[in-house]
């Protein structure tokens, strides 16, 4: 099952994150993402994980989100192509750091694609396209999985929407979590059950089924309430840290 994991990779934060990438122009502070980071841990443990925590990197502001340079399937990790400059070098430093973990190591070397675009449930790949992830990418990342055995579709993030999983999560093998921008989407609406937050929640979008628990964003009412009734919650505040366009999915790479 995709939402059965033993691992974590984690990033412990960098002071740079207040220079992070924000659509909105938003600075956030080094001491809060500290104290939600620390809870989002917390949060990965209780869920059953063991955590590999890495060093901060001050160069790049970015880069305690782990999931866009790299995915891992099977016992491989694919180093992905980050497509802004400022988080295109971090593939190189996790490449590194992460080497050791898996049996085997792939690379998309040609076109762009981040793993924020990157939805994975069970051997199947969604892949969205977006103002990060271009068509070559997609494709490269494409064949790179299908020669693992895996299924590919590639879809369009919509326009507005960072990364496809933005606004979007798997609850379990046929159930995806959407914001309503995200439940237009034909191809999901032919193949899954959607789950679809009311306006307003699109960043409880974002959750993270880790085992028999559902890491949720805090402050999501009504997502809280349709959600408790058939998961075991886990609240994360993530305030600080979507002052940079991220929520949970993103700081950590689970296996
Ligand atoms: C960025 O724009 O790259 C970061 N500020 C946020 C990345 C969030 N990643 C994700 O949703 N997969």
């Amino acid at each position: 099952m995709t939402y059965s994991f033993k691992n974590a990779i984690i990033r412990k934060p960098n002071k740079s994150i207040q220079n992070g990438l924000s659509s909105q122009n938003l600075h956030p502070q080094y001491e809060i993402v500290l104290e939600e980071h620390s809870n989002y841990i917390k949060a990965i443990k209780e869920a059953g994980l063991k955590i590999n925590l890495l060093e901060p990197l001050e160069e790049y502001p970015d880069s305690i989100f782990v999931e866009d340079p790299a995915i891992t399937y099977k016992s491989c990790v694919i180093i992905l192509n980050p497509f802004d400059p400022s988080r295109n070098g971090e593939k190189n430093i996790i490449k590194e750091e992460i080497k050791h973990l898996f049996d085997n190591k792939l690379f998309v070397e040609d076109g762009f694609i981040e793993g924020g675009d990157i939805l994975n449930i069970n051997n199947h790949f969604i892949i969205g396209l977006s103002n990060r992830t271009n068509k070559l990418g997609a494709e490269t990342l494409s064949k790179i999985l299908q020669n693992l055995g895996a299924t590919v579709e590639i879809c369009k993030t919509p326009d507005e929407i960072l990364h496809f999983k933005s606004e979007c999560s798997i609850l379990d093998d046929d159930t995806i979590l959407v914001s309503n921008k995200m439940a237009q989407l034909d191809y999901l609406k032919s193949n899954y059950d959607l789950i679809e937050l009311p306006t307003g929640e699109e960043g409880a979008a974002n959750s993270l089924k880790i085992n028999d628990k559902l890491l949720l964003p805090d402050g999501f009412i009504k997502a809280e309430d349709i959600l408790s009734k058939k998961f075991n919650i886990i609240k994360v505040k993530v305030d600080e840290i979507s002052k940079v366009d991220a929520g949970l999915s993103c700081m950590s790479l689970r296996w």
